[in-house]
């Protein structure tokens, strides 16, 4: 199979940790920036949404939307609870990381450097701590489980330990260091991010290093 995405972690890093976890092989295919607006401009198939990720399958099949490409990918390779609550758990999980993450990609991507700093300082002290300590709850109710959801690995920890590994454990990234000093009040977030690194410890050595 083929993933496309931008060269940047992102949205397709949970599937690529998906994917070398579960031991498939597949085209790791990266658009440069520059390139981008003319293959978007250029009608491709590939693009249904004029988005990416997309996931190419070998019969052809082309996959789009992200938390349908997990949830495609933990069906097939073993990664989605056949429990209804625990697969709503898993869910919740991937919205709510997609409403974490909302506003500080458009921090990012801010062009006026006053309405980024505003944005990015109204998360760090509202919204990130808020999910944290909502996550820390979930956590605790998961008694000794390493896992975010039941007793195993489900997309809903390849979709975390993607995101803290890039916003919050990542020497590339200027803000990783004051994230982690909250991400670490949390002890049991913390000892989670301890438990997933030693499971993808091999992949996040090995992967391109990037900042974002
Ligand atoms: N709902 C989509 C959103 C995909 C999306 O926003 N992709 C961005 C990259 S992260 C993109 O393709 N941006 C380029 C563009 O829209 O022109 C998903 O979850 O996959």
């Amino acid at each position: 199979m083929k993933l496309v995405y931008f060269d940047v972690y992102g949205r397709a890093e949970p599937i690529r940790m998906l994917l070398n976890h579960a031991k498939v092989e597949f085209e790791d295919f990266r658009i440069g920036f520059a390139e981008w607006p003319a293959l978007k401009a250029g009608d491709n198939p590939v693009l249904e949404f004029e988005q990416v990720p997309v996931l190419v399958l070998d019969n052809g099949k082309v996959l789009s939307q992200t938390k349908a490409i997990m949830r495609y990918l933990g069906l097939q390779y073993g990664y989605l609870p056949t429990d209804a609550y625990e697969a709503y758990l898993v869910d919740s999980y991937l919205d709510a990381f997609n409403d974490l993450m909302h506003p500080f990609a458009l921090a990012r991507w801010e062009k006026d450097e006053e309405k980024k700093k505003e944005i990015l300082a109204n998360w760090l002290a509202n919204t990130f701590p808020k999910f944290l300590t909502a996550f820390e709850k979930r956590l605790e109710s998961q008694g000794h489980s390493k896992f975010l959801v039941g007793e195993k690995l489900t997309i809903a920890d390849f979709s975390f330990s993607s995101l803290i590994s890039v916003i919050v454990y990542n020497e590339l990234s200027e803000t990783s260091a004051t994230l982690r000093e909250t991400y670490e009040t949390f002890p049991r977030l913390k000892e989670y991010a301890h438990n997933m690194k030693e499971i993808f410890n091999d992949y996040l050595e090995s992967r391109p290093k990037r900042p974002m």
